[in-house]
């Protein structure tokens, strides 16, 4: 090796206070998990000699408890953007000492090259290969590591032997041109490769080689469950009657799904319902139940950031690779959600919401209005920009205390300019071609949970009039009932006009 093979140790110690990291990986896939948990005891250590000591933490997505679990904990991130999943990270968040920036992930490598967030001073990228003249084979995520190599001053590798070299040639690395030079992207399918199967690194710049052996901290979900399961049902049935009425093309379009247990269950309704044809990914994160469906053939391709899948999925795919190099292809989150090929490729988009509203609003990242659950993730540059947008979620949370549909979101990520669809358990609201008051309609009658139904029925009856009718006192009751009494049920509209 040209490259001097060093400690994590070692590597940890170029970090100084007020460094900017830059991280490759998206979701826990692919993302360093040697230098970060070294960053951390030296966070540690200067903060028990009183000095201060906090980075700021630059990814493609969330990150594994090695990232933004320890460095929380170490009080060791001062910010950090975008999406995230730790629970340590969001205590962190929701106590007010970190600076979080929940930016929509396809703007997140142009915002670094922009110079919206600050200096990358080092960057650190897991691989499956490098050699002598810096061309670094990524592992299982795109992320946004071409950006923060070629920005950082000095760049770590982590060379994760739990990574299969055969890795290499799955990603396509491709860096648009910022304006005003910027050109079209030239994906017109799915499947298309437009770029370099590396990231080409200067090698004066490489500080060291870490070797590691240690898997990604891939997160298995629960299974499917029945609310989950009707969820699921629901979405695959509301798209194989579009198809037949013939408003998506008997082809049907690329498909993008997001992460969690209701994202598993849709996929799995999907590739049951045979009435919907062999279909394509454009995606950001591919999870187990894409790679079944691709072994079944009812996947045909997936484009995807990143391979968020069980270690057990991923070595199944390495073993396999014969098979599967041809049916997938790893792309940075700054294409993978890019709005110009999402828009060009007709792609539909299934996100999951934490509330509707009546009219259509979407709340996808804060509890109450105000506690940060996770982040909005790619969920906005596809709802935006989708053929058809589609937001799933059960029509209760906590035991039925709270309703996922609400008079108005206490926070909004995706507005009723953007969304189409909304589907719980309950039923298929299709908001296309409706005024405000037709969409509360719909929302209300097929989507609200029987418990919830009159509540909303009356909040209608009595809101102002207007184009899009609410009463400004009683907009937020069902939140301010469930933070006073514990259970939105017990609102009474009475107490709020
Ligand atoms: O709380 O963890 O205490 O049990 O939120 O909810 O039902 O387990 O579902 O894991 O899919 O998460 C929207 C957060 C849903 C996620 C969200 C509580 C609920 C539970 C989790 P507990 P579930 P999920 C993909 C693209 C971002 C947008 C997106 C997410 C916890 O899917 O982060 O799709 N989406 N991005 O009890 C209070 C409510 C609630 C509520 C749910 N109305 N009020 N609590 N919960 N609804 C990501 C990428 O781009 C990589």
């Amino acid at each position: 090796m040209v490259f001097k093979v060093i400690s994590a140790a070692e590597a940890a110690s170029y970090v100084k206070h007020g460094f900017n990291i830059g991280l490759s990986g998206f979701t826990p896939a692919g993302t360093p998990k040697a230098v970060t948990p070294e960053i951390a005891k030296i966070a540690e250590e200067e903060h028990s000699k009183g000095n201060p000591f906090q980075v700021g933490i630059f990814t493609g997505a969330s990150t594994g408890d090695a990232t933004d679990g320890i460095l929380s904990r170490t009080k060791a991130i001062r910010y950090r953007a975008p999406y995230t999943t730790n629970s340590d990270f969001r205590k962190a968040v929701n106590n007010g000492e970190i600076a979080y920036n929940d930016i929509h992930l396809s703007q997140m490598a142009q915002e670094l090259r922009y110079g919206f967030m600050g200096k990358v001073d080092v960057a650190i990228l897991e691989a499956c290969e490098i050699t002598p003249d810096g061309k670094v084979y990524l592992t299982a995520a795109g992320g946004i590591a071409p950006t923060i190599a070629k920005l950082a001053d000095k760049v770590i590798i982590e060379l994760n032997s739990a990574h299969s070299k055969n890795m290499m040639g799955l990603h396509d690395v491709y860096e648009p041109l910022d304006p005003p030079y910027r050109r079209e992207i030239p994906i017109y399918k799915p499947s298309d490769r437009i770029g370099l199967p590396y990231v080409q690194v200067d090698p004066k710049k490489i500080i060291g080689v870490v070797e590691v052996n240690k898997p990604d901290e891939a997160r298995s979900f629960t299974k499917p469950d029945p609310i989950t399961d009707m969820i699921g049902q629901n979405v695959a049935d509301f798209l194989a009657a579009d198809m037949k009425r013939g408003i998506i093309p008997s082809t049907f379009l690329p498909l993008q799904s997001g992460v969690g247990n209701i994202a598993n269950a849709v996929l799995g309704a999907l590739g049951r319902n045979h009435t919907i044809p062999a279909f394509e990914m454009y995606t950001e994160v591919i999870q187990d139940s894409v790679i079944d469906l691709i072994r079944q053939g009812r996947i045909k391709f997936g484009s995807t950031c990143s391979l968020t899948v069980t270690n057990n999925c991923l070595q199944g795919i390495y073993n396999d690779m014969d098979f599967f190099h041809d049916k997938l292809v790893l792309r940075q989150s700054e294409i993978s959600n890019n709005p110009e090929i999402i828009r060009r490729l007709g792609i539909i988009s299934i996100n999951t919401a934490i509330e509707a509203d009546i009219y259509g609003n979407i709340n996808s990242t804060q509890i109450c209005g105000s506690k940060m659950m996770n982040g909005i993730g790619g969920s906005g540059d596809f709802t935006r920009n989708a053929y058809i947008s589609i937001f799933t979620c059960p029509s209760v949370a906590k035991d039925g205390m709270i309703s996922s549909i609400v008079p108005m979101v206490s926070h909004l990520d995706h507005s009723e300019h953007s969304v189409n669809i909304v589907i719980t358990e309950q039923g298929v609201a299709d908001l296309r071609g409706k005024s405000p008051i037709e969409r509360s309609r719909a929302i209300i009658e097929n989507c609200a949970h029987p418990d919830y139904k009159n509540l909303l029925w009356d909040y209608v009856k009595f809101a102002s009039k207007g184009q899009t009718p609410h009463t400004m006192s009683a907009s937020l009751a069902m939140h301010d009932t469930f933070l006073k009494k514990g259970d939105m049920r017990l609102t009474n509209w009475e107490d709020y006009k």
